[in-house]
């Protein structure tokens, strides 16, 4: 009992308002029978709600079975006893007793339960954002403020509000992050959003906690808190990666790292949707087969002093002025990445539409390490090819 009334004290004391910054940084909850280890500002507050709850049913389990038996026991019918047809039907204090008693009860809970949840909605304005996606069967999270992408895994940084600005590619997601007590579906065609501080650096599990299809208990991901100083060296060296990594990397990291800006328009798997899907790009647009809206065809464009000198510099453009030629039966839908998207990284998304066969098997998923330590050895081809880019793309844009 003393430990109750001392964690509602805490709890009415300690109530976290969402602009408050933090002062329990390093500090987390420890894990309890019920509760795994808490590591976000949200935690306490749920821990002590679920604690008072559970406490209630604890001591009305005991009262309420103390009682019946021992009523049971003790008002029995005895052998030879008549039936008493004077025995009390009413007593006002007791029956008001348990009305109210209860009703105090499920009023401090909703109370507690609304303040928490309006915490957990509103997420602070100066809050981190990722801008996160879910699809069948995984989780892509983008950082605008880096321009950097990452897959099954994201850093945030401690003792900052991040919030997840969260949509889906297909059906119904929910993400939910234990360890931080934070969870909130994921409804196709919408955003959501999610927001939390962690207080304790540590990589905790995040995956979806909505049944969607076949491989829904593989939808995981890792959500790794980084002090401050980590965070943004950690960020930083994702942001400048492309530039160090060789050349037979680029697909790959294009596919991990940059796809995921195209794929709710682009699939792998050949099926078109808003744009053209990838699968079979690359042939199409070397034999110059890609019909545009005007009636021209790709091969009257690609060649020495024409509009393309080489297949990748219409890749190349199509990238960054997608305008320039839209494709047949579609619309000019797609937005350009000028400025967003740095060179190397067009040449590594050029190669990994190149290629994309030995990137992901037939239905467009991901094969695990692609092995394409034979391009980029120097021997000519793809550095000729992203030299070729550059010059003909800068005459072809007038830029
Ligand atoms: C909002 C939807 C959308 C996004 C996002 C998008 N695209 Fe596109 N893309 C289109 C559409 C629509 C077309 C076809 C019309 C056209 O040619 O502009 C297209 C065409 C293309 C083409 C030419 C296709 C062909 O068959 O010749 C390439 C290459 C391309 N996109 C690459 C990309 C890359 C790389 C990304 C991500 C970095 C991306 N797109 C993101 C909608 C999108
Ligand atoms: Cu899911």
């Amino acid at each position: 009992m003393i430990s109750l009334a001392y964690k509602m004290s805490a709890l009415l004391a300690g109530m976290p308002s969402p602009s408050e910054p933090a002062s329990v940084e390093g500090v987390s909850t420890p894990s309890t029978f019920w509760m795994p280890e808490g590591a976000s500002t949200q935690a306490p507050i749920t821990d002590h709600l679920f604690d008072f709850i559970n406490w209630i049913c604890y001591i009305f389990l005991v009262l309420v079975t103390v009682a019946l038996v021992y009523f049971a026991v003790k008002y029995r019918q005895r052998k030879g006893q008549a039936f008493k047809d004077d025995a009390p039907v009413h007593n006002t204090p007791l029956e008001l007793t348990w009305t109210m008693v209860p009703m105090l009860l499920v009023v401090a809970i909703f109370y507690l339960g609304m303040v928490g949840y309006i915490d957990l909605r509103r997420s602070p304005s100066n809050a981190y954002e990722v801008s996160v996606t879910a699809q069948q069967w995984s989780w892509g999270f983008n950082h605008p403020e880096f321009g950097v992408t990452q897959g099954g895994e994201v850093f945030v940084p401690m003792g900052r509000p991040v919030q997840f600005l969260m949509g889906s590619a297909d059906v119904l997601h929910s993400c939910f992050i234990p360890a931080f007590r934070v969870k909130q579906d994921i409804v196709p065609g919408r955003y959501s959003r999610l927001w939390f501080e962690a207080t304790k650096p540590g990589s905790y599990q995040l995956y979806c906690t909505e049944y969607c299809g076949l491989d829904h208990s593989k939808m995981n991901a890792i959500v790794h808190v980084l002090p401050e100083d980590e965070f943004q060296a950690a960020m930083g060296k994702l942001a400048t990666e492309y530039l160090e990594l060789p050349e037979s990397d680029l697909p790959n990291y294009a596919l991990t790292r940059l796809y995921n800006r195209c794929s709710s328009c682009h699939s792998l798997d050949g099926k078109n949707a808003v744009g053209p899907s990838f699968k079979g790009l690359w042939d199409r647009t070397v034999n110059g087969e890609t019909t545009f809206q005007n009636g021209q065809k790709l091969s009257d464009l690609i060649g020495p002093g024409k509009d393309y000198e080489m297949p990748e510099d219409y890749i190349r453009s199509s990238i960054l002025n997608p305008q320039a030629h839209i494709v047949q039966n579609y619309a000019g839908a797609m937005p350009s990445f000028q400025g967003q998207i740095k060179e190397r990284q067009v040449t590594a998304l050029v190669l990994m539409m190149k290629y994309l066969d030995r990137l992901v098997d037939e239905d467009g998923n991901p094969i695990e390490a692609p092995d394409l330590s034979d391009i980029g050895d120097g021997s000519g081809g793809v550095q000729e090819a992203g030299d070729a880019v550059s010059s003909a793309a800068a005459k072809g844009n007038g830029e």
